[in-house]
């Protein structure tokens, strides 16, 4: 049912890698579908998630953080970040608790100063810290942009998030839904698996590996009976010695990353999973157009 008081608009996250966007937008929705870790850079993709009640909708743009490029991938990323700040009805910039305000907050504020969208300041990891801490954090910030709004939250245990829907709801414009109520997000489920493969190899593995790999999904059918998935995907890493890691002594350290994976996406899918993992070596992807395009990160 449609009322006439309904508002729907477009709400963006920004921060810092590590500040807790992907749990914030997992905690808001409910359920898990931006991966998290504590490695900066998860997040590649422009995720979308949507939150309904009965005010309206919110439709969430997880970014992948506004950061200097080192290399193609990341020219797409940036760029991807600092549109979505112009097209949206209000940016959420996600904050530690802390007073110091590094580089990548100054770069920030900079951007945020090129665009004429609403502001609300959103300080993180509330559990982290003491309430008089919390204070001098405000003021810190106050003194580097004039926001809309400031909003403590914790994304881990969803302290305050209530309030946080109640500012955005705000800023947004009235007008009917975007999408059904039960809709959580506009990513293929295809898309969503190759993120938690992802996620579960960013965990397993060693520091110097990460940021090189990229999960393709080779194939994902479903068997007639509706009670097993077949998957079968690929981790591509960068370096040969690399994929002696990632498949580990007789295979441990690939068995290790494919059950974690699978457990999840059987969560996820509420079916049994028969996963198959295969591990590929391509030079320089990150530096290919061809490749970061193939992998669907130019979104
Ligand atoms: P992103 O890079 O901004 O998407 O950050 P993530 O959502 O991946 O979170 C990075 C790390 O911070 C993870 O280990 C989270 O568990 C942790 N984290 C996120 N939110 C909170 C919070 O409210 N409190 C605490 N204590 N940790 C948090
Ligand atoms: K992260
Ligand atoms: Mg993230």
């Amino acid at each position: 049912m449609e009322n006439n008081n309904c508002k729907s608009g477009f709400a963006t996250l920004i921060g810092r890698p590590n500040v807790g966007k992907s749990t914030l937008m997992n905690k808001l929705i409910g359920q898990k579908i931006a991966i998290t870790s504590n490695k900066p850079q998860t997040t590649r993709n422009r995720i979308q998630t949507v939150y309904t009640c009965d005010e309206g909708q919110i439709v969430f743009l997880d970014t992948p953080g506004i950061h200097k490029a080192k290399n193609k991938l990341g020219e797409y990323m940036v760029n991807a970040a600092e549109r979505t700040l112009k097209e949206v009805d209000v940016i959420l910039w996600l904050v530690e608790p802390t007073t110091f305000v590094g580089a990548g907050e100054q770069h920030i504020a900079e951007q945020l100063k090129k665009v004429k969208t609403p502001v609300i300041l959103v300080i993180n990891k509330t559990d982290t810290v003491k309430k008089e801490e919390l204070l001098a954090v405000i003021d810190t910030y106050r003194k580097l942009h004039e926001f809309d709004e400031i909003v403590p939250v914790s994304a881990l245990s969803g302290d305050n998030t209530d309030t946080l829907i109640k500012q955005i709801f705000k800023y947004l414009p009235y007008g009917p839904k975007f999408y059904d109520e039960d809709t959580v997000t506009d990513q293929p489920m295809r898309q969503i698996v190759a993120e938690l493969i992802r996620e579960k190899a960013l965990r397993c593995l060693n520091e110097e590996i990460p940021h090189g790999i990229a999960v393709s999904i080779d194939k994902m059918k479903e068997r007639p009976n509706g009670r097993v998935c077949d998957i079968d995907a690929t981790i591509i890493c960068e370096r040969d010695s690399h994929k002696g890691i990632i498949i580990g002594k007789q295979g441990s350290m690939l068995k290790k990353i494919g059950s974690a994976a699978r457990y999840e996406i059987e969560d996820m899918l509420e079916m049994k999973v028969n996963l198959q993992l295969w591990v590929k070596v391509k030079k320089d992807w990150r530096d290919s157009d061809f490749l970061i395009k193939n992998f669907g990160y130019d979104k």
